[in-house]
C-alpha cells in the first residue's frame, strides 16, 4: 500500500488535561518521539510528556529549526507521522524553513505550536512571544491547521490533523494550543487513528491509461517523491512495458539504479523527446514541463494524490487521483488486455546510459567521493544530500538501490536543511547507517545540533566538503560575472576541533580512499555522531546535465 496508515499502537492511557490527551493521541498513532524545544508556553505539554515517557521520548534540540528538521527527517525516512513542539512567535518562525520544506516534500510532520493566553489571542497586547495573526501565518504554510479551543476536542483534533497529513495533497499539519489550554482538565481519552478509506479508483481512467500505455511505442515513466512507496509496482510496470524509468532528486530509488531501465536525468531528457506516452507517478513533472517542453504528440498520464496537480501546467490525457501504489496495481491488472509485446530495451538503455556516464566524467572530483560513500553505505544505508556540489551530482549519478534511501530536499532546495534532517532520519531509523553530505556553508546552518546528536547519542556520520566558500555562488560569480567575487568566501572553524569540542568523533579525509576508511570507522560507531571533514578545491559545474534545452515544441 502506498500510504502507510498510522498504526494502532500502545495502549492509550486515560487523558486528563489537554496536553495529556494530545500526547496520548500521538502515542496511539505510533509516534514514539517528539522533537522539541521547551518554553513557558508549553510547560504543561512537557509535564505530560514526562508522565508518558515510557511511551514517547523527547529529543530536545538547540534551535527550533533543528527540532523541525529532525521531525522532517523522521517523516521522510519512514512515512510515519512525526511531530515537533515549539513556543509561539519566534519559536514558530524559527521552524519556518523546515515547515515550508515539509510542505514542499509532502512530509507527514505535525507541528505543535504554543500560543499566548487564550482570551488575549488577536488583541495585540504584546505578551511574551506574541505575534500578530499566528494562525494566519501558519495557514499560509500548511494545508491543515487549527487551534485547540477546548480540552474536550484535543484528542479528536490531533487525530484529525494526523489523518489530514495522508489525505489528498499529503503534507504537514499544525495545531496551536494556548499557554492556559494545555493544562486545562476535562479532556476525553486519547484517540486512535481515524479510519482512512481508500479513495475509489476511477476505472474508466484506468482503462484509458492502460489503452494508451498498451499501444505506446516508446513509453517513459517519470517518478517523483510520491512514488517512493510504489517501488514494487513501478518496477513491475516498467518490466511489462519495457519502459525506462526516470527518477531525479526525490524520485531516486523507486526503481533500483542497477536496473538497466533506470535512467538518469540527461538520458531521461533524451527519452522525453522520443516518447509518445509518458506516465508521471507522484511527480509534478517540473523539469519536463518547465524546461523540456510538451506538445500534442505526447500523451501524458498522471498518477498523483494531489487532486489539483494534474490541471496546473499541462492538462493530461488521463489523470488518476489517489495513492500511487493501488492505482498502479489496477493499471498493471488492466494492461495485459491492451499491451503490445515489446522487444527488451535493457541493452539499448545500458549503452545509452554508458554514453552519458562518459560525459559525466568531467564531474570526476564529485563522482570519486560519491563512489567512496556508495562503497561504504550498505544497500539499506541512507544518504541525505544538501545544496552543495556533491549533492547536485548525487542527485544525478549516485546509485540508489532502495526507496527512501536517498533524501533530497525537493524544490525548496534550501541550504542548511541536511545535517539536522539527517539527525532525524538517523534517530527514526536507528538500525540503518545514515550519512549526511554538506558543504561548509550548509553544515554551519545547523552545526550547533552536534550537541543534540551527542546528548541523544545519534550515530549520524556527517561528511563536510570544505572549499572555504559558498562554492556554487562563487563559481557563478567567477564564470558569469567576470570573477567579481562577493559574499561567497567563508571563514570556517577548524571542523575537527569544533566537532571534538562537542564530544563528537572527528576525522579529516584528504582523498576518496581516506574518506572510505573514515566512513568505515564512523559507520561502525553507534553511540554518537562523527564528523568527517574533506578539504576540497573548486568543483566542475554540473549544470549542463541539470538544466537542459527544450526537446519538444
Ligand atoms: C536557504 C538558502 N539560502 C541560500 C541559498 C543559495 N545557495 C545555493 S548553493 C549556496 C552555497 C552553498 O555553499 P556550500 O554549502 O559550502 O556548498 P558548495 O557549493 O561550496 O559545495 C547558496 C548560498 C539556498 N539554496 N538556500
Ligand atoms: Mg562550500
Amino acid at each position: 500500500m502506498n500510504t502507510p496508515r498510522p498504526a494502532q499502537n500502545t495502549a492509550p492511557h486515560a487523558a486528563q488535561n489537554t496536553a495529556e490527551a494530545i500526547v496520548g493521541t500521538l502515542i496511539a498513532h505510533g509516534v514514539k518521539a517528539l522533537y522539541a524545544l521547551p518554553g513557558v508556553h508549553n510547560d504543561h505539554l512537557f509535564d505530560a510528556l514526562f508522565k508518558a515517557s515510557d511511551h514517547i521520548g523527547v529529543i530536545h534540540a538547540r534551535h527550533e529549526q533543528g527540532a523541525a528538521y529532525m521531525a522532517l527527517g523522521a517523516a521522510l525516512a519512514t512515512n510515519r507521522p512525526s511531530a515537533y513542539a515549539v513556543v509561539p512567535g519566534p519559536g514558530l518562525l524559527n521552524t519556518g524553513a523546515a515547515l515550508l520544506t515539509a510542505y514542499s516534500m509532502n512530509a507527514p510532520v505535525l507541528g505543535l505550536i504554543g500560543q499566548i493566553p487564550d482570551a488575549d489571542i488577536g488583541r495585540n497586547i504584546g505578551h511574551l512571544h506574541e505575534i500578530r495573526d499566528q494562525a494566519g501565518i501558519i495557514a499560509r504554510l500548511v494545508d491543515f491547521s487549527t487551534r485547540v479551543k477546548t480540552p474536550a476536542e484535543a484528542a479528536s483534533l490531533t487525530a484529525e490533523a494526523i489523518a489530514s497529513m495522508y489525505a489528498g495533497r499529503r503534507g504537514p499539519a499544525v495545531l496551536e494550543c494556548a499557554i492556559d489550554m494545555w493544562g486545562r482538565p476535562g479532556a476525553g481519552p486519547a484517540q486512535g487513528p481515524l479510519p482512512s478509506p481508500e479513495p475509489a479508483i476511477d476505472e474508466d481512467a484506468v482503462a484509458a491509461a492502460a489503452k494508451l500505455l498498451g499501444a505506446a511505442k516508446s513509453p517513459l515513466i517519470v517518478c517523483g517523491g510520491g512514488a517512493q512507496d510504489a517501488s514494487a509496482e513501478v518496477t513491475a510496470l516498467s518490466a511489462m512495458l519495457q519502459a525506462p524509468v526516470l527518477g531525479y532528486r526525490r524520485g531516486r530509488g523507486v526503481l533500483d539504479s542497477r536496473d538497466p531501465l533506470s535512467v538518469t536525468l540527461p538520458l531521461g531528457h533524451d527519452l522525453w523527446g522520443e516518447a509518445d506516452v509518458v506516465l508521471g507517478v507522484g511527480t509534478r513533472l517540473y523539469y519536463p514541463f518547465q524546461q523540456w517542453g510538451v506538445d500534442d504528440d505526447l500523451a501524458v498520464i498522471r498518477i498523483t494524490s494531489d487532486p489539483e496537480e494534474p490541471a496546473r501546467v499541462h492538462p493530461p490525457a488521463v489523470a488518476l487521483i489517489g495513492d500511487e501504489a493501488p492505482i498502479l496495481r489496477r493499471l498493471i491488472d488492466a494492461l495485459p488486455g491492451h499491451s503490445a509485446k515489446r522487444p527488451p530495451r535493457a541493452g539499448e538503455m545500458r549503452e545509452r546510459q554508458a554514453r552519458w556516464n562518459t560525459r559525466f566524467e568531467k564531474l570526476a572530483p564529485q563522482l570519486s567521493y560519491l563512489e567512496a560513500i556508495r562503497a561504504e553505505l550498505p544497500e539499506d544505508g541512507i544518504l541525505v544530500d544538501e545544496v552543495t556540489q556533491m549533492g547536485f551530482v548525487a542527485r544525478l549519478a549516485y546509485p540508489v538501490y532502495r526507496p527512501r534511501t536517498f533524501l533530497s530536499p525537493g524544490y525548496q532546495d534550501n541550504l542548511g536543511w541536511g545535517f539536522a534532517t539527517a539527525l532525524g532520519v538517523q534517530h527514526a531509523r536507528p538500525g540503518a547507517p545514515v550519512v549526511a553530505i554538506s558543504g561548509d556553508g550548509g553544515f554551519m546552518f545547523t552545526a550547533n545540533e552536534l550537541a543534540t546528536a551527542v546528548r541523544h547519542r545519534i550515530p549520524l556520520v556527517a561528511v563536510v566538503f570544505n572549499d572555504g566558500a559558498f562554492g556554487n555562488v562563487r563559481r557563478i560569480q567567477a564564470e558569469r560575472y567576470g570573477n567579481r567575487l562577493i559574499a561567497s568566501d567563508l571563514a570556517n572553524p577548524d571542523f575537527l576541533k569544533f566537532a571534538e569540542s562537542f564530544g563528537a568523533a572527528a576525522e579529516r579525509a584528504k582523498d576518496p580512499a581516506s574518506l572510505r576508511a573514515a566512513l568505515k570507522r564512523g559507520l561502525a560507531r553507534r553511540d554518537g555522531p562523527t564528523v568527517i571533514e574533506v578539504p576540497v578545491g573548486p568543483m566542475p559545474s554540473p549544470w549542463e546535465f541539470i538544466h537542459m534545452p527544450k526537446v519538444r515544441a
